[in-house]
């Protein structure tokens, strides 16, 4: 990275903005919201959640919408993702759509198309909702199928509204977290389930497209994916098939059936070999080749590393990709402390060139990007969050961004998470993110140094690079 100061001047109508879901800062709101699989973990484990804090309120944007549009202005939006919630629209997941629910949304949409912040609405963000849950969330066809018969909903209602629509947040994240890690409800360790719940989740994505088509809209429809670009410990051959099949695993099982509307034969191979095959019809397969996005999210917050295993497996453990890799700890590197992430920046380079290179470079965006600090009090000065770390973070990130559209990749946008402080799985409020502060305890919203960073950011399309920060 060429560390001279110059001005980075971004495409015309690049996508500013920042990133969230209902979960995380809807709080529950009057229109009769059905459970969630959030509420049925806080009741199940309520120690797990960082000071106890349920999703009740969040940052209470159901009540304060109008407000916060003003702020997201005020911090120099011209997008927002936010997402539609499941459990809202049909508080059983399926049977009478709520029509209170139906007229926040209309009214949310409209006022942000109004206020000239483009709506990108996403229609799963870790969410299920109980009553579905109950039924075994994505591991169940005909949870899948009431997924569709809401997204089909969304389309019909909010058609007119939206910029660009997204059918999954990380899908990803439930596998790991709930059958493989032990961080989402239902808490289930089997590789197993987990593989049918991905599979599921493919295909859900793959009929939620073919719905979106029928509707001839001029918007477009995506999925957005956590992808971390991951790296070898070093060039030795094990190594370098050490994080083959961590990328496999991890990035390849959700990018290639999205893009390419197929899967990685190795990945296949390997998961036939351990008997994981999900159970599908040549029908599913079909679905999926012929459903692929029309523009892809790219989430990016760390790297992965990895070496080739220096122990042998126990073969009476639970069957995990890690049977394949061990993560491999890089001295040296930069560490976000209170999230416990590498930060690398140019990873978010590597990322965007491999979609370049290896998936026909379709549209994409930086969809998620941003860095959780804890104890952000700490850092006000005259009322105001001076947060020159999440400053330097954007711009480290932005300037390796920058240079993969220099090189040809076409990404349309960068989206920070997030906009105000919110709602963590788990972490709660521990680790702030946003570019305005919340008070917890009042609900005031106060935009911090890094908000007022990215409204400039915004109006001039670009900002003065002098050289990488790495105070962090
Ligand atoms: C992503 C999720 C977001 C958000 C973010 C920050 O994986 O899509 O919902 O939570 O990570 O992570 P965390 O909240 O765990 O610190």
């Amino acid at each position: 990275m060429n560390n001279s100061a110059k001005f980075l001047a971004f495409p015309n109508d690049f996508w500013w903005g920042s990133a969230w879901s209902a979960e995380q800062a809807e709080g529950r709101g009057n229109t009769g919201k059905g459970r969630t699989q959030w509420d049925m973990s806080w009741d199940k484990y309520p120690n797990r959640f960082y000071r106890g804090i349920n999703t009740d309120v969040t940052t209470d944007f159901f009540n304060r919408y109008r407000e916060d549009i003003q702020l997201m202005k005020a911090t120099g939006h011209n997008s927002f993702r936010l997402s539609i919630s499941w459990a809202r629209m049909f508080p059983q997941g399926d049977g009478e759509v709520c029509a209170e629910a139906v007229a926040f949304y209309r009214d949310l949409l409209g006022e942000m198309n109004q206020q000239g912040v483009k709506p990108f609405a996403n229609l799963y963000h870790f969410d299920m909702p109980e009553a579905m849950m109950l039924k075994g969330g994505w591991e169940n066809r005909d949870v899948v199928d009431a997924y569709v018969n809401f997204c089909d909903t969304c389309f019909r209602e909010f058609g007119d509204l939206v910029y660009h629509w997204f059918t999954f947040n990380e899908p990803l994240g439930p596998v790991l977290g709930g059958y493989m890690e032990d961080f989402h409800y239902p808490n289930v360790v089997d590789f197993k389930r987990g593989v049918q719940v991905a599979f599921n989740t493919i295909l859900a994505s793959a009929m939620a497209v073919r719905a979106f088509k029928a509707y001839s809209l001029d918007s477009k429809i995506g999925i957005i994916l956590n992808l971390s670009p991951t790296y070898p410990r070093s060039e030795n051959l094990l190594d370098c098939e050490a994080a083959e099949y961590a990328d496999l695993f991890y990035n390849r099982s959700f990018l290639d059936p999205s893009v390419k509307g197929t899967f990685p034969t190795k990945l296949v191979e390997t998961l036939k070999k351990h008997d994981l095959i999900p159970t599908h019809t040549a029908e599913d397969l079909n679905i999926i080749s012929e459903n692929t996005v029309q523009i892809l999210g790219l989430n990016y917050y760390e790297p992965r590393r990895v070496k080739a295993r220096t122990s042998a497996v126990n073969p009476h453990s639970p069957f995990m990709p890690e049977w394949y890799f061990e993560s491999y700890v890089m001295p040296g590197r930069k560490f976000n402390p209170h999230r416990g992430w590498e930060i690398y920046e140019q990873g978010i380079y590597d990322l965007c060139i491999d979609i370049r290179d290896n998936y026909g470079n379709i549209e994409a965006f930086i969809s998620e990007s941003g860095m959780g600090v804890a104890n952000e009090e700490r850092f006000i000065q005259n009322g105001q969050v001076q947060d020159e770390y999440r400053i330097g973070f954007i711009k480290n990130h932005l300037a390796y961004l920058h240079q993969a559209i220099v090189d040809g990749c076409n990404i349309k946008g960068y989206h920070l998470w997030t906009f105000i402080d919110c709602w963590s799985w788990i972490n709660t409020y521990k680790n702030r993110y946003g570019l305005v502060a919340l008070d917890l305890d009042t609900q005031q919203r106060t935009i911090k140094k890094s908000g007022e960073f990215y409204k400039l950011l915004s109006e001039r399309n670009g900002f003065e690079f002098d050289g990488l920060y790495n105070d962090f």
